[in-house]
């Protein structure tokens, strides 16, 4: 039943060549919705997920990013809050889109697509456009120590994580002069403020204003996103492998970033963000801070270390994971980011956990299956309670179950891989799938 649910909101969510992440909060298509999203697809549709992610590729810059929103020209104007006339900017394929990027899992949810059905002529394509990604990143936001580094909450995908209250105190909010949307669909107490909103425009504005180049007041360096830089350079190591080329040069970046994540942002137990402007580090208990789990070479101390934090100070032995930990001042169950269980944050951290900790990663799984059960596909789920927010029919929600289904089994019944989206996808491979993208 559940299986079907998830493919069902999948399928009312997909677009012709991608899936919005929900019809009225987020009606264009979002750079790792998109990724997670096809994690899900390719149990069922192996081919929906490889044209999600060739679709997202076709709005990919010249300078190789990524962004994170592409808008479909066919909603109307003012259905999503700042839209195109807000950003002003167009991608080589004539796509209006915004000018940030968010963590780049795209190369791991392309390797996984291709674990599920084989399909080396999609790597084949698919790979250089993953290789420009990845060096957009290194050109344009690499330290001296290694490290990538983010110019809005937004690129974090955890924008409202209490994490940035202190990065984002520095930003002056502008002139409000905008109206939100996001308020029409979900209520005013699990979004952020309008306080943060003023200063989230603020901030893309100064962006945009410098020719999308300059970072100005929020300059931060992020676990999440440079623990999905690193596993994307695993990925693509194999990706490689399979194309044929050298693997190696990919294995080099993964264990460099892995280095320079511990040398920099490893302290007490967690990974935490830096903040550019201070030079310091921003001492917050955010779950992003146990995402490096994913990485492979994690030394076995600090993946101990990690596992120890999750228990203590994510209440991890009940089965979720909170988006912020519950003993932290700022933990909001509901308010978006700052505190609640989000299915992709839960799905990264149990990517590191079903080899080395199994006894851990099936609570997880069981956590999150049981929190669709009772609350549907929500955007977000209070972690004690597994009450549903934000919006409905959420597009990585629904996928990242299948996904977890696939590996993990549901109801004591075995993992059955593809199998589990075949039967579920009884809806049918429509024909509504276009693969016109980079065409
Ligand atoms: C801004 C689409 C996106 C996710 C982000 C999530 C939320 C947007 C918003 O929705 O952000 O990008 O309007 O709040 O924070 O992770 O990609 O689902």
């Amino acid at each position: 039943m559940i299986l079907r649910d998830a493919v069902r909101v999948l399928v009312a969510n997909w677009d012709g060549g991608y899936t919005v992440p929900s019809r009225r909060l987020y009606p264009h298509q979002w750079s790792w919705d998109s990724a997670f999203t096809a994690i899900g697809n390719a149990r069922w549709s192996p081919r929906r997920a490889r044209t999600e992610l060739l679709s997202l590729f076709g709005a990919q810059w010249e300078d190789g990013r990524v962004p994170h929103i592409v808008f479909n020209p066919r909603v109307p104007d003012g259905a999503y809050f700042p839209g195109p006339e807000f950003w002003q900017v167009r991608a080589p394929s004539g796509s209006a889109t915004s000018g940030i990027v968010q963590p780049p899992v795209h190369a791991l949810a392309a390797w996984k697509a291709h674990l599920v059905e084989p399909d080396p002529a999609f790597l084949r394509r698919i790979y250089p456009r993953l290789v420009a990604q990845q060096a957009f990143l290194r050109a344009a936001r690499r330290s001296p120590e290694g490290l990538i580094s983010i110019v809005h909450p937004w690129e974090s995908g955890m924008d409202n994580s209490p994490a940035w209250d202190l990065p984002l105190s520095a930003v002056r909010p502008g002139q409000a002069g905008f109206v939100r949307r996001d308020l029409n669909d979900v209520s005013a107490d699990e979004r952020p403020t309008d306080r943060d909103y003023e200063r989230y425009v603020a901030l893309a504005r100064a962006y945009r204003d410098s020719g999308y180049r300059d970072p100005g007041a929020f300059h931060v360096e992020d676990p999440l996103f440079n623990a999905a830089y690193g596993a994307a350079e695993c990925a693509l190591a194999r990706i490689a492998d399979v194309c044929g080329l050298d693997p190696e040069p990919h294995e080099r970046e993964a264990a460099a970033m892995t280095a320079a994540l511990v040398e920099n942002l490893y302290d007490d137990g967690l990974f935490h963000p830096r903040d550019l402007r201070t030079g310091c580090l921003v001492r917050s208990n955010s779950a992003a801070g146990l995402t490096p789990l994913m990485l492979p070479e994690l030394p076995r101390e600090i993946v101990n270390a990690l596992v120890g934090t999750a228990l203590d100070r994510f209440a991890l032995k009940d089965g979720v994971l909170p988006s912020f930990s519950p003993a932290a001042p700022e933990f909001d169950p509901a308010r978006y980011w700052r505190g609640p269980s989000w299915i992709n944050l839960t799905w990264l951290v149990w990517q590191g956990l079903k080899e080395r900790r199994p006894d851990l990663a099936g609570p997880l799984a069981d956590g999150v299956i049981s929190a669709v059960t009772q609350s549907g596909f929500r955007e977000y789920f209070d972690p004690f309670t597994m009450r549903g927010h934000g919006c409905r029919d959420f597009s990585w929600s629904a996928a990242l179950v299948l996904d977890m289904v696939a590996e993990h089994g549901l109801d004591g019944l075995p993992a059955a891989g593809r199998e589990v989206g075949e039967e579920a996808g009884g809806l049918g491979e429509s024909d509504d799938v276009s693969d016109h993208v980079l065409a």
